[in-house]
């Protein structure tokens, strides 16, 4: 098949090499020279283990190439963002502007995938409004399907293998050209259905998960209240065979599961109120932990503040929604304290990223704000002549809490004291 990808971000790019190591011609396209000149390189924009590789091998092969503009081809795949607005709302116009560009190309016979996570009614109404400008019939002439994106990043490309895939077709026979391109690759379960009904699948996986976060986080703001450990009390109650409390922490970060929810309150504000109070409660938990901060350094003046990580969560580079972000706001508007940042995953950030010596240099508080793989390697003993104050908070319930207090430190568990 000839498919073009639109937008190759953390979706799209693995999703279009993936299409051409398994001998399919792909034209990738994305609105940013530098990243279409990266790929074009054999390289990736996005740190995902094994990517890279995957990236060089399609483009070596001769079937990947990525270009500012689409081509022509048979399948287009849309994979651009869907953030939110300041007020919530979801922000459509990159799959306004992604469908606007395949007008001048599209012809009978050809298929539009929408795999970007989208409000209930998108791909149906909003997205086969502009394809009709094209005037080919949608569904009959213009096949039209939504197969919402569901892979873990950090396991990105295995879950694109093996996940089982949701496909919603605007017509039956829509759902079923689109299953014909999955099929070539996905060895997971296939199952068709309508594209609103898909649309609200990907909404409610995310939901789920954002909603059992918030339990977890009530539950950590509950037990600091009468002084027992949140942790303790899930490792318990988990062991029940129905339960599964999910882990409290900053915050909940990322592009997906800190948005995706909002999708459903903007739609359907009156009745989704469970929804709408998860992602309340979750957006508290970064004053929630600048206040743990703040009351652990009380006692000691213009304290400076070791932050330890600024991606929205472990081992990956992606900065967006990140809780650390809100966290560091609230330090820098208050004058007495200072603060530096230690994160060995991410190259380029809002504020200057320190070494290892620098950030622990003459510290008086570390938090860890991200549980990376690296910092539970920190050997507290060596930090003993650079910090100023021994004093680690720990937001994710990381580290080894009796190494640390062996070396003399005071040992904060969010969710505990
Ligand atoms: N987090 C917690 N406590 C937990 C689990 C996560 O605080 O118990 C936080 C993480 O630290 C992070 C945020 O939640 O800040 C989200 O992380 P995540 O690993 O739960 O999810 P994402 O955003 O990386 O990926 C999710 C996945 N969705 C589900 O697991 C239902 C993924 O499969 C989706 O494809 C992805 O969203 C997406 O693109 O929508």
């Amino acid at each position: 098949m000839k498919i073009s990808v639109l937008g190759l971000g953390y979706i799209g790019l693995p999703t279009a090499s993936i299409l051409a190591a398994n001998g399919h011609t792909v034209y990738g396209c994305d609105i940013y020279q530098k990243v279409v000149d990266v790929i074009n390189s054999g390289n990736s924009h996005v740190e995902e283990p094994g990517l890279k590789t995957l990236v060089q091998a399609a483009v070596n092969s001769g079937n990947f190439k990525a270009y500012t503009t689409p081509q022509i081809a048979d399948v287009y795949i849309i994979s651009v963002p869907t953030p939110i607005t300041e007020t919530k709302k979801a922000d459509l116009s990159y799959i306004e502007s992604a469908a606007e560009s395949l007008l001048p190309i599209l012809k009978k016979n050809d298929l539009v995938i929408l795999e970007s996570t989208s409000p209930p009614g998108t791909t149906k109404d909003f997205l086969a409004q502009i394809l009709e400008k094209s005037n080919l019939k949608i569904g009959e002439e213009l096949f039209l399907a939504h197969c919402p994106e569901r892979v873990l990043p950090g396991k990105i490309i295995n879950e694109l293998l093996h996940n089982a895939r949701i496909i919603g077709g605007i017509t039956q026979k829509s759902a079923q050209k689109a299953e014909e391109v999955y099929k070539t690759f996905v060895d997971g379960p296939i199952y068709l259905t309508d594209a609103t009904t898909a649309e609200m699948v990907k909404l409610m996986e995310n939901t789920y998960r954002d909603v059992n976060i918030a339990l977890a986080n009530e539950l950590a703001k509950v037990s600091s209240e009468i002084g027992i450990n949140s942790w303790e009390v899930i490792d318990l109650a988990n062991l029940h065979p129905r339960v599964n409390i999910h882990s409290p922490g900053p915050g909940v970060g990322g592009h997906c599961i800190s948005v995706d929810p909002w999708f459903i309150v903007e739609r359907f504000s009156p009745i989704a109120r469970l929804t709408s109070e998860a992602r309340n409660i979750n957006d508290s938990m970064p004053q929630f932990t600048y206040d743990l901060i703040l009351k652990s350094v009380s006692h000691i003046k213009n304290p400076k503040i070791t932050v330890l990580g600024v991606s929205y969560k472990a081992n990956v580079d992606d900065c967006r929604e990140a809780p650390s972000e809100k966290i560091i706001d609230f330090i820098k508007q208050n004058d007495e304290l200072n603060f530096n940042i230690y994160d060995p995953h991410v190259k380029y950030y809002t504020h200057e990223l320190t070494n290892f010596e620098q950030s622990f240099k003459d510290s008086d508080c570390i938090v860890l704000a991200v549980d990376h793989t690296e910092y539970k390697y920190i050997d507290p003993e060596q930090l003993s002549n650079l910090v100023r104050n021994k004093l680690v908070i720990d937001t994710r319930n990381a580290l080894d809490k009796e190494k640390w207090e062996k070396a003399g430190f005071k040992y904060i568990l969010l969710g505990h004291s």
